[in-house]
């Protein structure tokens, strides 16, 4: 037994041998010599903890986030000092704003030499204290299983997020004695039998109630839960932007996600709610349509706000009633209540109707449509299929039209971060090898995180990537034209060849301009992908004037003119 070997372990071993006993099943790294223990001690994990080697360190701390939005569990990535900590920190940022646990392990100087603005040193309890949940330095190589412990301890309590570790390199070196620690244990909160009977009371008393579900920590079993309860009570249902895994949009209760591009008319029935309960949620600018929806700090609507973090609870509204609760213990108390008085469930109905008319493609200018390009993939995969995006108006098709169905079906950054889509589809098979996956991405967003192709191909995973293509970082583009009609600048770009790209890695790659031809090409797409194990792109191109489900360039500049003549 390595704990008991009376020579010791060095930093690396112990580190490695913590992680094993939490659970991590796989790393994402860029190695860097300023941790070079920890990747010789994965030589004695072979089969237990698998390394996925990444392309560049943004790409590493992406995949490690999706891990932990897919599992519950913290994602964990590794990267070496100062380059390769500032190339992570957009994955550590996803993590804060998108409440998903992680631990990210960086390199330090040896501590001899702190302070002294040595080769590629950061404080990064400064550098990432905005960004995390904790960050700490390890500066006791017999202390590596506390801090370890810790660390997954709080990326996965209250509100999850992520945790950085920095590591001296002494302390990696350094050999000691020192006995592991078990696997981390996760404390449930409880709501209490008070809250249940008030909760119960107002929303019976609730004449127009709405449920909002939003946040991280579901389980398929926990949505279940909270499906019964809606059913019972009648409440329509919807979900926080971007969170679109949070409830079955099958469901006859599901009403649409609420936020950015949400429907009109579901914008309508919150506005004009008189009970908002919000499950899990923040409630964050995104969602309540600049604090316009739900307002702060005062709501026109009562609001229960149920949230696993009770400082999230009050922090910007002020609710009627505040419960801090573990989603998954929350959906356990909830789906066996039964109501006193029957709501009927004409609301929920109507909700719903209003959410199907919105699968209907919408037209769209040019010979290619990406909304019946939309509908047809939400037709085709099977429900247990991922989806994954980054951020760009191209996002909107598949959010739109596609309907979830519940934790592990769809991947999306609500941090709006670019480059997402590919690392978390990466990560994302890689967990699940049976599961269909299919990442949706801009041409702009592609290019972000596009080098992760090499993981792609060196793991064989069978990927399906649908490259949106209208030349333009074109969400800017639609801001441009709404403040400063027919000043367009410095968005369009040059795109390279896809299929060629996709070649190069192994892969297939076809072109579609025309709607009609979408359909073959996807099906070969993804029939590529499972009999050869390595990704399949089509590029889409489309008249870049139809920017959004609905909407085009042309008549966003024409309303701003518009605007502006009066
Ligand atoms: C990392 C990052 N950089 C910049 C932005 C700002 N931004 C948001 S959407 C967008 C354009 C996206 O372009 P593309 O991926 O081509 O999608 P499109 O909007 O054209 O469909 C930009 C630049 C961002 N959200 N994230
Ligand atoms: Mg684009």
């Amino acid at each position: 037994m390595a704990g008991t070997d009376i020579a010791g372990r060095n930093g690396g071993q112990i580190l490695m041998q913590q992680l094993r006993n939490h659970g991590v099943r796989r790393v994402f790294m860029i190695p860097g010599e300023s941790y070079l223990p920890c990747i010789d001690a994965l030589n004695e994990h072979v089969g237990a903890i698998q390394p996925i080697v990444c392309r560049q360190e943004g790409g590493a701390a992406y995949m490690a986030e999706a891990y932990g939005k897919l599992t519950g569990e913290p994602g964990v990535c590794f990267v070496t000092r100062g380059p390769g900590a500032t190339n992570a920190s957009i994955g550590l940022h996803t993590a804060y704003q998108d409440s998903t646990p992680m631990v990210l392990f960086v390199g330090q100087v040896a501590k001899a030499f702190l302070d002294r603005e040595a080769f590629q040193e950061i404080d990064y309890r400064r550098m990432f204290g905005q960004v995390s949940k904790w960050v700490a330095q390890i500066d006791a190589t017999e202390r590596i299983p506390e801090y370890v412990s810790r660390a997954f301890s709080v990326a996965t309590s209250g509100r999850p997020g992520p945790v950085v570790l920095a590591l001296p390199e002494d302390t990696l070196w350094g050999t000691v004695v020192v006995d592991d620690l078990p696997r981390y244990r996760r404390a449930a909160l409880h709501p209490g039998r008070q809250d249940l009977l008030q909760m119960q009371a107002l929303l019976e008393r609730a004449e127009r109630p709405v449920m909002i579900l939003g946040g991280s920590g579901w389980t398929s079993q926990a949505v279940g839960q909270i499906a019964r309860f809606a059913h019972r009570f009648n409440l329509p249902v919807t979900v926080a932007w971007r969170r679109l895994e949070c409830f079955d949009q099958m469901d006859p209760h599901f009403a649409g996600h609420v936020g950015w591009g949400m429907d009109p008319a579901l914008e309508a029935r919150i506005r004009q709610a008189d009970l908002v309960l919000a499950v899990g949620t923040r409630l964050g600018e995104a969602t309540t349509l600049a604090y316009s929806l739900i307002e702060s700090p005062m709501p026109r609507q009562q609001l229960i706000h149920v949230h696993p973090d009770v400082g999230e609870i009050g922090r910007v509204y002020t609710p009627m009633l505040g419960i801090a609760a573990s989603l998954t213990a929350f959906a356990e108390a909830v789906g066996n209540l039964e109501p006193s008085s029957l709501r009927d469930a004409a609301q929920a109905q109507q909700a719903h109707a209003e959410y199907l008319r919105n699968l209907e493609p919408l037209p769209s200018p040019g010979p290619l449509s990406l909304d019946a390009i939309a509908a047809h993939v939400n037709r085709m995969l099977p429900e247990s299929a991922c989806v994954t995006v980054g951020a760009g108006n191209y996002a909107l098709y598949p959010h739109r039209y596609r309907q979830f169905h519940g934790p592990g079906t769809s991947l999306a950054p609500t941090l709006g971060a670019m480059g997402y889509g590919l690392p978390a589809a990466i990560s994302a098979k890689l967990e699940y090898p049976d599961k269909e996956v299919v990442c949706y991405a801009g041409d702009g967003c592609f290019q972000m995180t596009l080098q992760e192709l090499g993981v792609a191909m060196q793991y064989r995973l069978g990927i399906v990537i649908l490259v949106f293509n209208n030349g333009i970082w074109g969400t800017i583009r639609a801001h441009q034209e709404r403040e400063f009609p027919e000043r367009a600048i410095a968005l369009d770009f040059a795109n390279p060849s896809f299929a060629q790209l996709i070649a190069a890695y192994g892969g297939q790659g076809q072109v579609v301009e025309r709607t009609e031809d979408f359909p073959a090409a996807f099906a070969q797409a993804r029939a590529f992908a499972a009999q050869q194990h390595l990704p399949a792109l089509v590029e889409i191109r489309y008249d870049p004037d139809g920017i959004a489900p609905g909407e085009t360039l042309s008549a966003i500049r024409a309303r701003a003119l518009g605007a502006w003549h009066h």
